[in-house]
């Protein structure tokens, strides 16, 4: 009888200790499933994802990310490899390379392929985007409205911009006697404002940027400034002059054939995703902008240059012929040019305002 009673006590308390244990526990906030017995390693669904510049950059940042959400949100089903730093596909290969397969995902510039991405280099034109939130939900409102045809052979997981350019130099910028032949790099639209505010544009990568300012190719950079510190420019460029012009916009892309083998479930993960990571995109890149600039300023000793309002006007003036050029190459692609022009605008208004 008092075995009894004794097993029955222990049975109690490893009940209630076993309850309140579970309870303490967190909730789902971990990438092992529920149902983990059930996916076995082999049926793990795994995926390459490229990327071209080094992990701590934005673009990487973003891919980690979306990485750690789709790992949580297929509950363990799809395990993502992510590959910074260029070494499966680089800058330039990114599209190419993910259509043929070398990658099953790949994050991609379009300013480095100006001519192949023609519509969302649009949203690189000097519109006036104030931000990369504000930037990166147009860039996606274009994209689902048109629907380029450079894009009929992957699935665009999604899209985001950089924050608005502004110039990281060697030596001051503070007149556009200043920029007058001065070796700049950056790309796509980006580069034509350069060149119509009279620097020497050099086209290139920002992944090809460090070498090229190291050795002494260019004087500085035309990009959003959290590269100040994500590549640590400012220990070589001391001075950033604010323009805030444009964007560079961004894609991700997915193998088509990859992405039609998934099951539909994961399929719907990925695709709620898309605005979603677009937006965290446009967020994180605008908070790191700021904390880059302080840290610039501040550990660095970073000189901030605010051009006045008279000089803003004349650096503007020249840049009105910019979007009529975009807007007859466009045209001589056979694309609706200004109504894509005057979408971006109207969405660019749309969103600064939220
Ligand atoms: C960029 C590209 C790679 C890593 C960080 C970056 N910050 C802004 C950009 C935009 C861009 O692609 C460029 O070439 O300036």
């Amino acid at each position: 009888m008092k075995k009894q009673w004794i097993v029955l006590t222990l049975a109690v308390v490893s009940a209630l200790l076993y309850v309140g244990c579970k309870k303490t526990q967190p909730q789902s906030e971990t990438a092992v499933p529920a149902d983990s017995a059930k996916t076995q390693p082999s049926d793990v669904i795994k995926l390459t994802y490229a990327n071209f510049p080094p992990a701590p950059t934005f673009p990487c940042v973003q891919m980690e990310r979306w990485k750690t959400e789709v790992e949580k949100r297929t509950h363990g089903k799809v395990a993502v490899q992510t590959v910074p730093g260029g070494s499966l596909l680089d800058a330039k290969e990114m599209m190419d390379g993910v259509i043929s397969g070398q990658a099953d995902i790949g994050c991609l510039c379009m300013a480095y392929q100006p001519g192949r991405f023609m519509v969302t280099n649009a949203a690189a034109l000097p519109l006036g985007i104030p931000s990369a939130k504000v930037g990166s939900q147009a860039l996606w409102d274009l994209y689902s409205k048109y629907q380029p045809k450079e894009f009929a052979d992957v699935k665009v997981l999604t899209m985001f911009t950089s924050a608005p350019a502004n110039i990281m130099s060697k030596k001051p910028v503070r007149t556009l006697a200043d920029i007058k032949g001065m070796d700049l790099r950056a790309s796509g639209e980006a580069a034509q404002i350069l060149k119509a505010w009279g620097a020497n544009q050099v086209g290139m990568p920002m992944s090809s940027t460090p070498e090229a300012l190291q050795k002494g190719v260019v004087q500085g950079l035309f990009s959003s400034v959290e590269v100040m510190k994500d590549f640590k420019f400012a220990e070589l460029c001391k001075y950033i002059t604010m323009t805030e012009t444009n964007i560079y916009p961004f894609a991700v892309v997915m193998n088509q054939k990859k992405w039609n083998a998934l099951p539909d479930d994961v399929k719907t993960v990925f695709e709620e995703l898309a605005v979603e990571q677009c937006l965290w995109t446009g967020e994180y890149m605008d908070n790191h902008v700021q904390e880059s600039i302080d840290w610039a300023k501040t550990e660095q000793k970073v000189e901030v240059i605010e051009l006045s309002a008279e000089e803003k006007a004349q650096w503007n003036a020249l840049l009105e012929s910019n979007v009529d050029e975009w807007i007859k190459q466009a045209k001589a692609a056979g694309l609706p040019a200004e109504d894509i022009v005057d979408d971006l605008k109207a969405s660019i208004a749309t969103f600064s305002l939220k």
